[in-house]
């Protein structure tokens, strides 16, 4: 892997007008076979998964989560390629940018659901702007029938959209988007090749298709940040506060 970052001016200009962006080039295969290994050791053990996506209707995890991953593989953090992220990140959102947080989901074959429409900053705190970038890995690459990324142009300049959890009730479950046609129809999907990464700001409307293939999509996500810059008027995100918003109302 060549010294220089794996981005140009051109990449990071289009990544602060689009929201979103594939680099190529980011990652070895001896590198994406350490992760591969890791990975299904720790969705071997069923206490560490959580459930974005509920259970389908024979009972498969449909979309199966590992939260922070490096608290339970703390050598996570001194991998070279999460030092390439780094630099990428802090290229893009200047120095004050550092490693956030990771997770990873798995889309089993088949039968991996879809992620539906979301902004990442539906997530968070409510009191402040995060300006955060996450790096989505696919550990074989990713086609948009195997569940690859989509992204909607622009929409990290905008505000916060509403949403709801997507199983009413369980806090757990992913947070599903306002008007999913709408974004759907405006959404641009990228395959991933082996060795690539795709980027996205948290504010950018996104989705992952489900996995029509054959075999398991499993993505590994690192988040960069810079610090969050408190607002004076917090946003009112009541899904945060209640898990049935807005079904209730
Ligand atoms: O991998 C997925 O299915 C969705 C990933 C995602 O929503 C994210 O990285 O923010």
């Amino acid at each position: 892997m060549p010294n220089s970052l794996p981005i140009s001016q051109a990449e990071k200009d289009r990544f602060l007008s689009d929201g979103y962006i594939r680099l190529d080039g980011v990652i070895t295969e001896e590198e994406l076979d350490w992760y591969r290994v890791r990975y299904d050791d720790l969705f071997s053990d069923e206490s560490e998964i959580k459930q974005l996506g509920g259970r389908d209707e024979q009972g498969r995890a449909a979309l199966p989560q590992i939260l922070e991953p490096h608290r339970k593989i703390p050598e996570l953090l001194e991998l070279p390629y999460l030092k390439r992220l780094e630099g990428i990140a802090k290229f893009i959102l200047g120095p004050e940018a550092e490693f956030k947080n990771d997770h990873m989901i798995l889309k089993p074959a088949g039968h991996g659901a879809a992620t539906p429409w979301h902004q990442d900053q539906a997530y968070h705190q409510p009191d402040s702007t995060y300006t955060n970038i996450n790096f989505w890995l696919p550990l074989e690459g990713a086609t948009v029938d195997g569940g690859s990324m989509h992204y909607v142009r622009g929409t990290h300049r905008g505000t916060i959209v509403p949403h709801r959890h997507l199983i009413v009730g369980d806090r757990q479950s992913a947070m599903v988007a306002d008007h999913q046609n709408y974004w759907s129809m405006n959404g641009e999907a990228l395959d991933c090749p082996v060795g690539s990464v795709l980027l996205h700001h948290s504010y950018c409307m996104h989705y992952a298709g489900p996995n029509l293939t054959d075999l398991p999509r499993r993505a590994y996500i690192a988040v960069f940040s810079t610090p969050p810059r408190p607002l004076e008027r917090p946003f009112n995100l009541p899904w945060q506060t209640d898990p049935f918003w807005p079904d209730k109302e």
